[in-house]
C-alpha cells in the first residue's frame, strides 16, 4: 500500500464548502483506525469566487499542481448569481473527467433501513443497483454553433459524440461490474427508436460487448421507459449502463427514489490510474440551502469511502475502512440524527460528527 496516499481537496462552490469538512472527517477517522496513512492538500480554486477574481476557473497551470495526486476529493460546482453554470462546470470539473480521463462516472443508488421510501411498498434491498455512466463524451460536448444569431432565422447546431473506443470501455467495465455482482445483470439505456444514428450503434455495441459475457444476462430500456421503471420496478436493475447525459439524469432520479439525493455519491474513475480518479458527490452547489448549515453530509462522506477502496484496488485496509464507513452511514440513517432532508434538524456538522464517531468504534 502507498504511503501516504495523496490526496487533493477542492471544496468548491455552496454546500460542497459545508459537507467537505464532514467528508475529510470520517476519511481521517477510517484511514486512522485501519492505518491508512493519507496527505491532504488543499486547492483554492475550482470554485466562482476564484473566478470572479482571475476571470477563470481554475489556474493554468492546474494539470501541474494535481500532478503526483492519487485522488481528487471534490465538493460541487456552481454560483449561478455569478457565473453562467456552464462556465462554472466546463471550466472545472468537466475539465477534470476529460483531461484526466475519468471515462467511468460510478453511481451506486441503494435505499437504506430507516429512510422513507418515496415509492409505495418497496423496501431495502428492492433498490440497490449502480448506475455506470460515460462520464468523457457523448452529449456532453461544446461542439456546435449558432447561424443567423439573434434573427428570425436563428439556428442552432449541438453535436453528440460516440466513439468506438469510449463505447467499448465503457461497456467492458460495466459487463465486468455486473459478472461481479452476485445478479450478474446489466442494463442499457437507450433511445433508439428516436435518436436514429448514435443509439441503434449503442445498441449493437451493447450486442457485441454481451457476446463476450454470455453469463452476464442483460437487456435494453428505451430512455423514456426507463425513468418510469426506476420509479415503478426499481428492482430490476442491478447494473445500468448509460450515456452521459442518460447517466446524468438517471443518476439524480434514482437516488430521490431512494429519499433524497443528499445521499448519493460518486466515483470519476480513471481505472487504469493513468491519472488521478476524482470522488464527489451526485448533489451540486444548493445555493438554495446554502450557508444554513443544513445539508446532508452523506453523500460527500460515502464517496470519501468510495475513493479509500478504490486507492486501495478494494483490498485490505482500504476495503475495511470503507465498509466501516458504510456500516456508520447506515447505524445514523437507522437511529438518527437526520438532516431536513429527511425530515430531521440536525445540522451538517452533527452528522459528520455522528458518522464519525461510530467509524472510530
Ligand atoms: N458534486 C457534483 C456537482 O457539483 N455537480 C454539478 C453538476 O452540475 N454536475 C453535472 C454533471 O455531473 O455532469
Amino acid at each position: 500500500m502507498k504511503n501516504p496516499f495523496h490526496i487533493a481537496v477542492l471544496a468548491g462552490d455552496g454546500i460542497g464548502r459545508e459537507v467537505m469538512p464532514e467528508g475529510l472527517r470520517a476519511v481521517r477517522a477510517a484511514a486512522e483506525r485501519f492505518g491508512i496513512a493519507l496527505e491532504f492538500h488543499t486547492f483554492d480554486w475550482a470554485h466562482c469566487d476564484y473566478y470572479a477574481a482571475h476571470g477563470q476557473m481554475m489556474p493554468d497551470d492546474w494539470k501541474q499542481q494535481l500532478t503526483g495526486m492519487d485522488a481528487i476529493y471534490f465538493g460541487a460546482v456552481g454560483w449561478p448569481a455569478t457565473v453562467a453554470d456552464h462556465v462554472s462546470l466546463w471550466g472545472s470539473l468537466l475539465k477534470f473527467r476529460r483531461e484526466f480521463d475519468q471515462y467511468i462516472n460510478l453511481r451506486p443508488v441503494r435505499l437504506f433501513e430507516g429512510v422513507p421510501c418515496p415509492l409505495a411498498g418497496k423496501q431495502p434491498g428492492d433498490i440497490d443497483y449502480l448506475v455506470v455512466r460515460e462520464n468523457t463524451e457523448g452529449e456532453y460536448t461544446a461542439l456546435g454553433g449558432v447561424m443567423f444569431e439573434g434573427t428570425e432565422r436563428e439556428i442552432v447546431i449541438q453535436e453528440s459524440v460516440h466513439s468506438r473506443h469510449g463505447a467499448e470501455r465503457l461497456l467492458k467495465y460495466a459487463f465486468e461490474l455486473a459478472r461481479s455482482r452476485p445478479r450478474k445483470h446489466l442494463s442499457l439505456a437507450t433511445k433508439s427508436n428516436g435518436i436514429a444514428i448514435s443509439m441503434p450503434w449503442w445498441d449493437r455495441q451493447a450486442e457485441a460487448m454481451a457476446a463476450r459475457h454470455p453469463d452476464v444476462a442483460w437487456d435494453k430500456h428505451h430512455i423514456d421507459i426507463l425513468t418510469a421503471r426506476f420509479v415503478l420496478q426499481p428492482e430490476r436493475f442491478d447494473v445500468v449502463a448509460a450515456t452521459n447525459l442518460f447517466g446524468d439524469i438517471l443518476s439524480d432520479l434514482g437516488p430521490a427514489t431512494t429519499g433524497t439525493i443528499g445521499l448519493a455519491p460518486s466515483a470519476n474513475l480513471n481505472p487504469e490510474r493513468r491519472f488521478p480518479s476524482l470522488f464527489e458527490p451526485v448533489h451540486g452547489s444548493a445555493p438554495d440551502i446554502c450557508g444554513q448549515g443544513i445539508a446532508n453530509p452523506i453523500a460527500m462522506v460515502w464517496s470519501g469511502a468510495l475513493m479509500l477502496d478504490f486507492l486501495t484496488r478494494g483490498q485490505g485496509a482500504g476495503r475495511a475502512a470503507h465498509d466501516a464507513i458504510l456500516a456508520a452511514i447506515e447505524t445514523v440513517l437507522r437511529e438518527g440524527p437526520r438532516t431536513a432532508d429527511l425530515g430531521g434538524a440536525a445540522s451538517t456538522t452533527e452528522i459528520g460528527q455522528a458518522i464519525a464517531r461510530r467509524i472510530a468504534q
